[in-house]
């Protein structure tokens, strides 16, 4: 760690008051460029910490930067985990209200729900699929508190990867019946195609991406409990969304779910 305790607790309110007002911010990195990826994660802990404190619970945890599409579009080359509290669930069909949200954007992702602990170090693709539940279609709602969604990795660690809303829907499936890689998505605004692909755009097999944030959990003594919702990380690029768009999410064999923008 390279920064004091107090400046993380600072940096953390920082974003989470961009967030709560609605306003942007430059990337953290520019003034604190010695910055580690402790100190990164530390700063997304004390968000949550601050969340928890005001009775906000503990909904979910994602995955992102997962797919090349998304790494491509960001400029980065790592994924990166975050969380997300239950404020940020949308019903199926739901409204976002643009008001509460800077820049927002949309991706299609692949939701789990673990039915076991999934614990690091040594987790794979196999220990994954015998620890899921089901899997579920979820869009997951992005908006990075950095201006013009401008940042580097361990400023968008600190900022909890975006995290802002989601909405998850559907038919539920056991990853038993599918082959997660040829899993077909097709995401819609509007009525027309935006954004079409595979699982497998996600580190060539989602679970991939479940099993990364069990060894990074791992390593700092945390594991993923059982129940727990994890987003797979954005399989397209995202896509900006205005007031008025309707999304929707058709998942192969699994129906759809979708959100509104008011
Ligand atoms: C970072 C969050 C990325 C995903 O699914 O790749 C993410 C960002 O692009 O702002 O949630
Ligand atoms: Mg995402």
């Amino acid at each position: 760690m390279k920064l004091s305790p107090e400046t993380i607790a600072g940096l953390a309110e920082h974003l989470e008051t961009c967030q709560l007002q609605v306003h942007d911010t430059l990337k953290i990195t520019d003034e604190h460029p010695h910055m580690d990826w402790d100190d990164a994660y530390a700063i997304q802990a004390e968000i949550l910490r601050r969340k928890l404190a005001r009775g906000q619970r503990l909904s979910g945890l994602k995955c992102g930067l997962t797919s090349h599409a998304k790494m491509k579009q960001m400029g980065v080359a790592t994924p990166v985990f975050g969380f997300m509290t239950d404020d940020y669930a949308v019903p199926d069909g739901g409204e976002v209200r643009m008001s509460e949200l800077i820049h927002p954007k949309v991706e299609p992702e692949i939701a789990f729900v673990t039915s076991r602990e999934l614990k690091g170090p040594g987790c794979h693709i196999g220990s994954v699929l015998a620890a899921i539940d089901f899997v579920i279609p979820g869009i997951e709602v992005i908006d990075s508190r950095y201006r013009d969604f401008k940042f580097d990795l361990k400023s968008v660690v600190a900022d909890n990867t975006s995290a802002a809303r989601y909405v998850i829907g559907g038919q539920p499936m056991a990853v038993a019946g599918i082959d997660l890689r040829t899993l077909g998505v097709v995401m819609e605004k509007n009525g027309e195609p935006v954004a079409f692909g595979a699982g497998a755009a996600v580190l060539g097999h989602p679970a991939a991406a479940l099993a990364m944030l069990a060894n990074h959990l791992g390593a700092r003594g945390e594991s993923i409990p059982a129940g727990t919702l994890i987003l797979s990380g954005g399989i397209t690029e995202a896509v900006a969304v205005h007031a008025g768009d309707h999304v929707c999410l058709r998942m192969q064999g699994m129906g759809s779910t979708g959100l509104r923008f008011v």
